[in-house]
């Protein structure tokens, strides 16, 4: 049996992947509903080789008899619908960060924190992380089995595609533009992209930091370990799809940089690509498209008494959010949380 799924944002930039992986993974879907903005409605998508979905306007739509919403417009979008949904039976994954630190509404990396998602949650909605903790907390989770990590310090470099399809229009038409010697003023960020990056991503918090760096330490705590310290600097930089990161992890015990290769290596959904030559490592412009996490640049760190630092980049459409949205659809599947929907009631 396969379920009638809502797909919300469908148009958006992650929208348009979660449509394509969910064709590609072969979920099993009986109807699929693109939903958007009425701006949007009428437009089409394809989903697979033979079927076209017509955009309809999430404003007129009714949830009842939807098994599962995938949610990816704005978090003050799904703040508004995200609930309604949940109330008519559906249930939601939200790839906002709208409800991801709400007690009761689990965040998930299902190769990190399955267990989370044993139960339907009562809320309704399970919420996907945001890219640049996901990647992290995908490298962090096979070594802080080995040895607890205690603190990591980390530098982000995300790409533009982060902030959606009209930041990805703005680095290509500014770049185009300092060639003729006419770059288009910034809209989409606070200074020019193109040839530049950016040590801002999201609004600024009372302490200095801005919420994308708030964000990666306390849903590395949610999702990972309560105890574990984290510091971000993050940055946009200007590539298009691909978040790369420096990752610096401090560690309680002993840890060899053997053992952590090794457990990287049998990690799911990691990738080790890691030759101390020209070359031998990951960068965002050849994994863009890919499902795993690649590691590169593995090495002690020996400023500290037990120390590791690498490097990490991650398709921030795929892994990032769509893939991770799509894998907590099918755990979803596997454990039998997506019941039957209730019908609405004619008239
Ligand atoms: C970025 N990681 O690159 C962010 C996107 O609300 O969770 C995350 C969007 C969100 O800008």
């Amino acid at each position: 049996m396969g379920y009638k799924v809502a797909i919300i944002g469908a148009t958006s930039a992650v929208g348009r992947e979660i449509i394509k992986t969910l064709a590609e993974r072969g979920f099993p879907v009986d109807e699929a509903v693109a939903l958007a903005s009425g701006r949007s409605a009428g437009q089409e998508i394809s989903f697979g080789e033979k079927t076209v979905l017509k955009v309809r306007d999430l404003d007129r739509y009714d949830f009842a008899g939807t098994h599962l919403a995938l949610f990816s417009p704005s978090a003050a979008i799904s703040a508004v619908h995200a609930p309604r949904a949940a109330a008519a039976g559906c249930l939601v994954i939200d790839n906002t960060s709208q409800f991801s630190m709400e007690p009761g509404v689990p965040l998930v990396v299902p190769e990190v924190n399955p267990h989370a998602m044993a139960k339907r949650p009562k809320k309704g909605i399970i919420a996907n992380p945001d890219g640049s903790t996901i990647q992290m907390v995908m490298a962090l989770k096979p070594l802080h089995d080995i040895a607890k990590v205690r603190r990591v310090v980390v530098a982000t470099y995300q790409s533009v595609s982060g902030a959606g399809k009209e930041a990805m229009d703005e680095l290509w038409s500014q770049t185009r533009g300092v060639f003729v010697n006419d770059p288009p003023l910034a809209e989409q960020f606070t200074k020019p992209i193109a040839f530049n990056v950016i040590p801002h991503i999201d609004a600024f918090m009372d302490d200095g930091a801005t919420k994308e760096e708030w964000k990666m330490a306390v849903e590395t705590r949610k999702i990972l370990d309560p105890d574990i310290q984290v510091v971000a600097t993050c940055v946009r930089v200007p590539v298009m799809i691909g978040h790369s990161e420096a990752v610096h992890v401090e560690f309680e015990t002993a840890i060899t940089e053997r053992q952590a290769r090794e457990a990287l290596r049998e990690a799911p959904g990691i990738t080790v690509l890691d030759h101390r030559d020209d070359g031998g490592y990951a960068t965002p412009i050849e994994i863009a498209g890919e499902d795993s996490v690649f590691i590169s640049r593995l090495r002690r760190d020996t400023t500290v008494p037990h120390g590791l630092a690498f490097w990490c980049v991650a398709d921030n459409l795929r892994k990032g959010a769509a893939l991770n949205a799509v894998q907590i659809a099918e755990e979803a599947h596997r454990l039998g949380l997506l019941e039957a929907p209730r019908l609405s009631i004619p008239g």
